[in-house]
């Protein structure tokens, strides 16, 4: 059944038209987005036990899903770039041919929702109404991705009033299939804006407005466009004097990006604040005189594993309440439980794939389970996050994820070097996507794996950013990573990451000391808070320093990653490395 906006909409009739004919499911369901429709798809999922109901006392309206162990984490290797020219998709992206793609995702779709029901999601991007928010309406034939959409963007009516009659809109089709992983493509079609997406229910596979919509799709319309689609954190630190500075933050996946978006300051810091904007997603426009951030998003898809009081207090309080948790495990009385997220060890725990688990077997809840949980139930919100215009952003944070080399923290000479340090950011991999774990690899700007085009386009992109705006950010790197020769961090990170961002606000406020060395300007030990922190003085000094023997094998190793990226590779780029090397 259509509704009345759609059947005014050529544009987007024709497209559900077209996939109905390709899927032919059974039925076909608009989502309205309304809690009643809510309710009834949890109904049907925990009749069918794709859903189990939690502690509901203790957790109300809070259920858990356990995946297709299979189908735990984002499939890079199976994700495309699909262009006539493979140059568009650059070196950081698998590419397949347009048409071929076509052709083959056309086949492995052709009756795939057959006995099932299509459902239609329209969704925004963005505050309603926003001139940055952006439509899409993703088709898919799993209600596990309706809810979760629902939670995660401003789904329905409002999205179809919005729209209206425009053919505006990222088409995104998806599809359990069998969720064979042989048969798992997650396709990107830019010329089109077009997603398509079999095999795999997993979220950032199947929820389609997350990285395939406003990162890797809204990345090219971003580059066209003149602005930026980040996979970036957006908070507002306020300090005692009430002023708030707000910061745009990239880090790897599975870096604690939501850890520091909701960060809740220890008490000797109980008059600074972070406000929450947004955990992984920001749309950043120029207004001529700053940069202006808004969060796509509505909600947080979030890692369990590693939440807990010490390091993320605000998140445990979130998750209490209308909360999907993926595969994480559960406890004798229904509570969602993870390593780490309790001192002692809960009675009778089932693990993330239902059989009960034994302390010291494998781990209780899959390293990559996540919750899906509404930002507007969040302690820290800030009461900006849906300013349709945004937030004027002061600095831009690059976390790397590095045991070794980068220091806690330093700040770029100007723009162009802050884009040579976002650009060369290295980060040991993590659990959030299907391959080795803690292997080093380049991931510029945290965007290796959802940059929608060149990766040399996207650097020059950035370097003419900065003479759009006349204010342009402050650019600092961050590293919370830093272990000893024992592999035990130096630095307590979490909460205590607050003392960073007091120096990051200083140094944006004119204040605050720094020293200048080959890398970028480092904070003196002095300038840092760490008061009470105990650290020793070689603790200390590791985490400010500049090794000249580390970074001279660091320059090699950019090198040859300025070498694959090729002929794109902005000169102003190699001309940052020119100049490291030879302060070096
Ligand atoms: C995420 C990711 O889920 O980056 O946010 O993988
Ligand atoms: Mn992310």
């Amino acid at each position: 059944m259509l509704s009345d906006t759609s059947m005014e909409n050529l544009a987007l009739s024709g497209f559900i038209d077209s996939v109905s004919r390709l899927t032919e499911p059974d039925r076909i369901l608009w989502c309205n987005g309304s809690e009643e429709e809510y309710s009834d798809f949890v109904r049907q999922m925990l009749n069918d036990k794709t859903l189990i109901e939690l502690n509901q006392e203790l957790y109300p309206k809070c259920y858990l899903h356990r995946s297709n162990p299979n189908d735990v984490a984002r499939t890079e290797q199976l994700t495309f770039i699909c262009t006539d020219n493979e140059e568009d998709a650059g070196y950081t992206n698998n590419w397949l041919h347009s048409i071929e793609a076509k052709a083959k995702l056309e086949s492995l779709f052709k009756g795939s929702m057959k006995g099932r029901t299509m459902y239609i999601v329209p969704y925004i991007m963005g505050p309603e109404s926003s001139a940055y928010s952006q439509i899409g309406i993703e088709i898919t034939d799993s209600p596990y991705v309706v809810i979760n959409m629902k939670i995660m963007t401003r789904i329905g009516k409002r999205a179809l009033s919005q729209l209206g009659d425009s053919d505006v809109f990222v088409k995104g089709i998806h599809s359990l299939g069998d969720v064979n992983p042989d048969k798992r493509y997650i396709c990107h079609f830019p010329k089109e804006r077009l997603i398509m997406s079999i095999g795999s229910g997993y979220g950032g596979n199947a929820l389609l407005s997350k990285k395939c919509h406003s990162l890797r799709l809204a990345s090219v319309a971003a580059r066209e466009e003149k602005w930026l689609a980040e996979h970036m954190l957006i908070l507002g630190l306020k300090s005692p004097d009430s002023k708030v500075t707000y910061i745009c933050a990239a880090f790897p996946s599975a870096s604690g990006k939501t850890n520091l978006a909701m960060l809740k300051p220890p008490m000797k810091y109980s008059d600074w604040s972070v406000l929450t904007l947004g955990d992984d997603i920001s749309w950043i426009h120029s207004d001529g005189e700053n940069f202006r951030a808004i969060n796509p998003e509505a909600g947080l898809f979030g890692v369990a594993p590693g939440t807990n009081a010490k390091t993320n207090p605000n998140a445990l309080e979130t998750i209490r309440k209308n909360t999907i948790f993926t595969n994480v495990a559960i406890t004798g009385q229904g509570n969602p439980w993870w390593e780490d997220m309790t001192d002692s060890i809960p009675s009778s725990v089932i693990d993330w794939k239902g059989n009960h688990w034994l302390s010291g077997n494998d781990k209780a809840a899959h390293p990559n389970s996540r919750f899906t949980t509404p930002m507007k139930q969040m302690p820290s919100l800030s009461p900006e996050w849906e300013n349709p215009n945004g937030v004027p952003i002061s600095a831009l944070l690059f976390g790397g994820r590095r045991s070794k080399l980068t220091p806690l923290v330093y700040e770029s000479f100007n723009w162009i070097h802050g884009v040579f340090i976002g650009a060369t950011m290295g980060a040991e991999t993590t659990a959030a996507a299907v391959g080795d774990v803690g292997r080093l690899r380049r991931d510029p700007m945290a965007m290796r794996p959802f940059c929608g085009y060149n990766i040399g386009d996207y650097f020059k992109h950035w370097i003419d950013m900065g003479t759009r705006v006349k204010n342009p950010p402050k650019i600092f790197h961050v590293n919370w990573f830093r272990t000893d020769s024992n592999g035990k961090f130096l630095w307590p990170g979490f909460r205590e990451n607050i003392r960073v961002l007091k120096w990051i606000n200083d140094r944006v406020n004119g204040k605050g000391i720094a020293v200048k060395t080959q890398i970028g300007y480092i904070p003196t030990a002095e300038s840092l808070d760490l008061e009470g922190l105990n650290l020793a003085e070689n603790v200390v000094n590791d985490l400010l320093n500049v090794n000249v023997k580390e970074w001279t094998q660091e320059v090699d190793q950019i090198k040859e990653f300025f070498n694959s990226v090729g002929d794109k590779l902005p000169k102003e780029l190699w001309n940052e490395l020119n100049k490291l090397e030879s302060s070096l």
